[in-house]
């Protein structure tokens, strides 16, 4: 028995004592469900504990590999699980971890357990769920091992099986994800995984997470950043004009209670916020207590200084939190002992204890950079400021338009061809570039289900304009007009009119351009309609091959090339630049007839990352945009 283990176990270290049967009758209550989700949360369970032993001070390197048979290996260079017999349960303490629920996080000594959060259910758990599950433990030169068959059933008690270097600690944990458990499948995602290390370290500077994922071609990433949450926001601004170069950083600890903050913030040049807030490693997406404290602390603080320094004059100018946030990018991380969470999603914290703690230190940290940093804070200031003016001449306008609201769905616009159907879920909406091309589209059209409406010119850039910008522009308001479902906050998807939206613009590079602002739009304000799946892109062809009577259209080069082959000599080429250039017929040949079309479904898996495509894509720059539409939008391949 250690030191640590025989001082400081008490009844209550041990809340509550069941089998691991139980687990396995009702795993979703451990880790919430057995899908892809329930699966990856026994990689997060036994990470945690290593960032657990490396957060303790004790280790700096944690490896996780996912081989080609789905066997996950977590290894880390801490002390080593603790080997000695444990005094309540007189098997070695390692066991214990593996074969003991135990509901409460306080299992070991000292420390408190940090990382994970919401279901933080332990090792144990990941044992039970697991086909087979094995430990090593490198302490007091000896390698320690043990093995677990079918569900966490010990094979053999925890032995030594060799010398290691005395000088080295640490411990191993490799399991196999039980099928029977998981009916859907036992492999992880490359993906998931990767966003998640990348993230965890980030969130905990120093920490050096080495990913290794071993099906199909191997893949390894180290992830390590030295400057931890001031080097995440500069990775979630790393595509934006950035307002100032330092990054606004504080952290603090509250004594009283044990509660550490962390927080890193930078404005840049767009209209949007990304606020994240983090407990414990655990993203609060419903925000909270801590949220709130740092709500509180920017308005206090920015206000007052704005005052203090005459940016600002009567009460009535007031700054509010939304001119605030304006091109606000913040990370809040808090580390609590006990934390408490509420809720739908139960990601919500709820500590009321929090809100002060956040306030107090991070109010102190903000007064001092603006202190320190006057060109900085006036760069903040004068944003917050154009801001607040945005929003009250918003409000005007608002109220001047209340009665014909461009929000509400009045009359349909003039440039719209409707279809004859009334039945949403057969019916299609083509939003084409241009009126000649809008002019093919209405003539080759079927129009008992297919809607067209041209749009003239260029959008507005969302990106760059303001909300009430956006709503004056004509295009616009066609289109929220004509989708029926309201914009914003008040969608309503019930009252879509069509469950396709096809953007069809030209193949080339101002078509493409047109397309990511279009997505762009939807994507700030029409978010559902996006992740319910109804927006496509169009892929009309790129050339036209013909040998007398045969016709054929190749949508790609290689297509092409082959139909070249194909007709061998004698043939006629046309490539098309531009959808007008089509008449009805091909039109519908070609890019309309539901038979023959490629349509691509527009996706957004991942906003955090789809943000930050977007910013990219409304830079000058025209190659990331044009690669971007071609590669890096989640878009799957449809034959619809
Ligand atoms: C690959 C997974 O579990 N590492 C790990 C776990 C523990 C310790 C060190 C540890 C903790 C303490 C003392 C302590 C755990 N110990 C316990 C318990 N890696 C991995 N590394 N000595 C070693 O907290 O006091 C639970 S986890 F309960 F035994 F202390």
């Amino acid at each position: 028995m250690s030191k640590i283990d025989a001082e400081h176990y008490t009844a209550d270290d041990i809340q509550v004592l069941e089998g691991l049967e139980a687990v396995r009758v009702r795993p979703g209550m451990y880790i919430g469900s057995t899908s892809s989700k329930g699966l990856h949360h026994l990689v997060w369970e036994i990470v945690d504990n290593s960032i657990d032993e490396a957060l303790a001070g004790f280790a700096s390197t944690i490896y996780v590999t996912v081989d080609k048979d789905d066997v996950v290996t977590v290894r880390d260079d801490g002390r080593g699980m603790p080997v000695a017999i444990h005094e309540k349960t007189g098997i070695s303490t390692v066991e214990t971890i593996f074969t003991v629920l135990h509901a409460g996080g306080k299992f070991g000594g000292g420390a408190y357990k940090v990382s994970g959060g919401l279901h933080g259910v332990g090792a144990s758990v990941v044992n039970a769920l697991s086909e087979w599950l094995e430990v090593k433990v490198c302490r007091d030169g000896n390698i320690y091992f043990v093995r677990f068959e079918n569900g966490g059933h010990t094979k053999e008690p925890l032995k030594i099986i060799g010398k290691c270097d005395p000088e080295f600690t640490g411990s191993e944990v490799r399991f196999k994800a039980d099928p029977e458990i998981f009916k859907e499948g036992t492999a992880y995602d490359y993906q998931t995984l990767y966003e998640r290390f990348r993230q965890i370290a980030f969130l905990n500077k120093g920490i050096k997470i080495v990913y290794r994922y071993e099906k199909g071609e191997v893949k390894e990433h180290t992830f390590c950043y030295t400057g931890g949450l001031k080097e995440y926001v500069a990775f979630l601004n790393r595509n934006k004009n950035v307002l100032h170069e330092d990054i606004i950083y504080v952290e603090g600890l509250d004594e009283e209670t044990n509660i550490s903050v962390e927080i890193a913030l930078q404005y840049n040049d767009t209209y949007v916020s990304n606020i994240y807030s983090f407990c414990n490693n655990i993203n609060t997406i419903e925000g909270g207590t801590h949220e709130e404290g740092f709500r509180a602390a920017i308005n206090r603080v920015i206000n007052k200084y704005a005052r203090d320094n005459n940016f600002i004059k009567k009460e009535e100018d007031s700054l509010q939190t939304d001119d605030i946030k304006e091109g606000l990018t913040a990370i809040i991380s808090i580390k609590h002992p006990n934390p408490q969470y509420e809720g739908q999603t139960k990601s919500k914290l709820g500590n009321a204890e929090v809100r002060k703690v956040v306030s107090d230190i991070f109010s102190q940290g903000l007064s001092r950079f603006l202190l320190e940093h006057p060109n900085d804070a006036k760069e903040i200031i004068e944003k917050t400021i154009t801001a607040s003016k945005a929003r009250i001449a918003a409000r005007k306008a608002r109220e001047l338009t209340r009665r014909k609201n461009a929000l509400e769905v009045s009359s349909l616009p003039g440039k719209l061809a409707d279809c004859s159907s009334k039945d949403a879920s057969i019916s299609e909406i083509y939003i084409v570039e241009g009126n000649s091309a809008g002019g093919s589209a209405k003539g080759g059209r079927d129009s008992t289900f297919q809607a067209i409406l041209p749009l003239r010119g260029k959008i507005l850039n969302v990106e760059k304009a303001r909300l009430h910008r956006i709503f004056d522009n004509a295009e616009i308001r066609s289109m929220i007009t004509a989708f029926g479902c309201g914009v914003g906050d008040e969608i309503d998807l019930s009252k879509l009119r069509y469950h396709k939206i096809v953007i069809m613009t030209d193949a080339d590079v101002d078509g493409a351009h047109i397309c990511t602002l279009m997505l762009t739009f939807l994507y700030r304000y029409l978010r559902p309609v996006i992740e319910g799946g109804y927006v496509y892109i169009a892929m009309p062809p790129l050339y036209k091959i013909q040998k007398g009577n045969a016709i054929r259209y190749a949508y790609t080069d290689i297509e092409c090339e082959e139909y070249k082959k194909e007709f061998v000599n004698n043939y006629k080429i046309q490539r098309y630049k531009g959808l007008g250039e089509m008449n009805p017929e091909q039109l519908w040949e070609t890019t309309l007839d539901p038979k023959v079309r490629t349509l691509k479904q527009v996706t957004i898996e991942d906003a955090m990352d789809a943000d930050n495509a977007f910013s990219m894509l409304m830079g000058d720059e025209v190659e990331p945009r044009r690669n971007f539409i071609i590669e890096n939008a989640h878009y799957a391949n449809l034959d619809i």
